[in-house]
């Protein structure tokens, strides 16, 4: 049976719109739960929404709308931006969904009834106006309100509290006992010298507001938000549920890790296991505690419009160099900084310079010296060769340690020492001399195979981390899909090699003045208006160069080398041409028989696994369905333009 893998985001709030360092921690644990995809363990991802508590009542309020409708509605934004960030979450939790309220509603009454938790009075900071309670180190200067600047007063207040000195003792001898339970050593280290200092009882409820989960022997009181935030990452296994399946599998399975920020740290770290004690509920879990993007002046803040939201990137840059920069720049116990120049200087020196031109200039010369074919040579033993051997391997054992330590920055920085290591390799073996000299084409297939295996590796190690880029390198190499696998991580798996002949570039280089100076004014919120970068753009002569006309099919069959290629005789009316296209998946031969399909007539004649095809048919795609572009009124031969 496989090992199973549960790992979780913290919940975020909805006081607004997430910006790039919730999206770290999404991005980070998408990763590491396609690693272990990758890996082949049975994994759950669990993130979701914390959608309780004051300020979301307060926000809503000010705009005009029910907590529940504002809660709906960041909620659906919050979705789109994952979806964006292809983002494979298995589970979204929403802690306004009855699912969770129930849950926490009983581990509330449970801690009640047998004394972990008692009725006591809190006494905090008290802002009237915002009607809100904080605790001395959230004030401003002379203890004014952090939001609106003005005075608070001590007001005391009815309330429960979780007896966290009770369990003292048990959580320093289990975090003992459990050397990994906190990740990085540093942090761990605060935690338990904060434990040290002894811990006060934690006040978990609230009269002062009613937009929570009401406690169901007082229903004067809300849960305040820490029982309610963390009962999250059981409540959407099912926990105490009659189908409790998902937490049985899951919970106790072999692995189980909360991924959060540095400063929600303690909460996870303290309340969240005592909790589980009190509820005699085993602790699987581990607790990985990252660091935080700051801006070049100090901390993100909303109020200040110091932060960075991360789908103007996206929609300018693509998704892969944004996961990139983001996985990339901040160091696995220390805080980032997210800056234009290093964001441009990523993009174009490790992605475009190192990665991009490996891969492309490797097609390039298998196209120009073998076009584009090449039979797995016999094995040989240049020192050049060995080497590079010995790097891809130790690479793939390296990047499995940083992994599985959860230090993705590390292995990525693996990665590209191998990338660097290809490259070298080039210029030792120096295939354009190889290629003058008859007698060493055995050397140049050689060395071709060896670039196409060594790329073929770096292919694999990135899929959990550029997922467009790894699709289009094993494309652009014509890999097959169990040729893509961690178990196919073997050098020598790779048998013969035919390459696109139409190689594209997968990263452009970005502008760097144009780039820095945009991202710049981003950063300050500044109008920055929107503009596609240089190098994607045609001169409409472009354009006018495809021959583009309606053109019917009039018969249609499976390509007799290639499942997923059909060969189609299409009446252009100057003519009747064969097509080849990659559509198989999509349509059956009869289905398409009579349509009218858009065909791009000027393209040079290829063979496509040995048949010719005189063209191209236009289809839309999306990650699911594929289209083929078809016409009614219009017959063949008419043009389009
Ligand atoms: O704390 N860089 O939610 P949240 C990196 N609801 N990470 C950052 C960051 C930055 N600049 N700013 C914030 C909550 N984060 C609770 C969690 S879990 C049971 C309840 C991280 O929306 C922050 O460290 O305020 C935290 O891990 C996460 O975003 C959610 O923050």
């Amino acid at each position: 049976m496989k090992e199973t893998f549960y790992i979780t985001t913290p919940i975020y709030y909805p006081s607004g719109k997430l910006h790039i360092g919730n999206t770290y921690t999404t991005v980070l644990c998408d990763t590491i739960n396609r690693y272990k995809n990758l890996r082949g363990f049975d994994t759950r991802y669990l993130t979701g929404m914390d959608e309780h508590g004051q300020k979301v009542q307060t926000v809503a309020l000010e705009l005009g709308k029910t907590p529940q409708e504002h809660v709906d509605d960041i909620a659906e934004d919050t979705k789109k931006l994952w979806n964006m960030l292809d983002i494979q979450y298995d589970d979204f939790i929403r802690t306004t969904e009855k699912r969770h309220k129930t849950i926490v509603k009983q581990i509330f009454e449970k801690l009640l009834d047998q004394d972990d938790i008692y009725l006591g009075e809190y006494e905090g900071y008290y802002c009237m106006p915002d009607e809100s309670f904080f605790t001395e180190t959230q004030l401003g200067e002379n203890h004014t309100c952090p939001d609106c600047g003005r005075p608070t007063t001590i007001v005391k207040e009815e309330s429960y509290f979780l007896r966290l000195s009770k369990y003292e003792k048990r959580l320093l001898d289990f975090i003992d006992k459990n050397p990994d339970f906190i990740t990085p050593e540093s942090r761990k280290n605060e935690v338990v010298s904060f434990i040290k200092q002894g811990l006060f009882d934690l006040s978990v409820s609230r009269t002062s507001f009613d937009w929570g989960i009401k406690v169901i022997s007082n229903p004067a009181h809300v849960v305040y938000v820490w029982i309610d935030a963390l009962s999250n990452y059981i409540s959407a296994l099912g926990y105490g549920t009659d189908d409790n399946s998902l937490y049985e599998k899951y919970w106790k399975g072999d692995e189980v890790i909360h991924v959060v920020g540095k400063d929600i740290l303690r909460f996870h770290a303290i309340f969240w296991p005592i909790m589980l004690m009190a509820l005699d509920i085993p602790i699987t879990f581990k607790l990985y505690a990252h660091g935080w993007y700051m801006m070049k002046d100090g901390k993100m803040s909303k109020s200040k419009g110091k932060v960075v939201y991360p789908e103007p990137l996206i929609e300018r840059y693509g998704l892969d160099p944004v996961r990139y920069y983001l996985l990339r720049e901040l160091p696995y116990a220390g805080d980032g900084v997210f800056t234009p120049e290093d964001f441009v200087a990523r993009t174009n020196f490790d992605l475009a310079n190192d990665f991009g031109n490996l891969l492309n200039r490797t097609i390039n010369m298998i196209n120009k010296y073998f076009d584009s074919n090449l039979e797995k040579p016999k094995p040989s033993n240049s020192s050049f060769d060995e080497e590079l051997i010995q790097k891809t391997q130790d690479t793939v054992l390296a990047f499995q340690t940083n992994m599985d330590e959860l230090k993705v920055a590390a292995a990525i920085q693996e990665i590209w020492s191998l990338v660097s290591r290809t490259n070298k390799y080039i210029d030792e073996t120096t295939p354009w001399v190889l290629a003058k000299d008859e007698d060493k084409k055995v050397d140049l297939q050689r060395v071709m195979y060896n670039l196409v295996e060594a790329i073929r590796h770096i292919g694999i190690l990135l899929r959990p981390i550029l997922l467009e880029a790894s699709e289009e390198l094993f494309k652009q190499l014509n890999i097959s899909e169990h040729l893509q696998t961690w178990e196919s991580l073997k050098w020598g798996e790779l048998g013969d090699i035919e390459v696109t002949k139409s190689p594209v570039p997968i990263f452009p280089r970005l502008d760097k003045e144009t780039e820095e100076e945009y991202l710049t004014n981003l950063l300050n919120n500044k109008v920055v208006p929107v503009k596609a970068i240089e190098e994607d753009l045609i001169d409409i002569s472009d354009f006018a160069k495809l021959d583009i006309v309606v053109g019917e099919i009039l018969e249609c069959a499976k390509h007799p080398d290639a499942d997923k290629l059909l060969v189609s005789k299409i009446n252009t009316l100057d003519k009747v041409r064969q097509i080849v296209s990659g559509i198989s998946a999509y349509y059956t031969p009869e289905e398409l028989v009579g349509k009218k399909v858009v065909v791009i007539k000027n393209l040079k004649p290829v063979k496509i696994r040995g048949i010719l095809s005189e063209g191209m048919i236009l289809a839309g795609k999306n990650k699911k369905d594929l289209e083929v572009l078809s016409v009614n009124a219009l017959n063949a031969g008419d043009k389009i333009s």
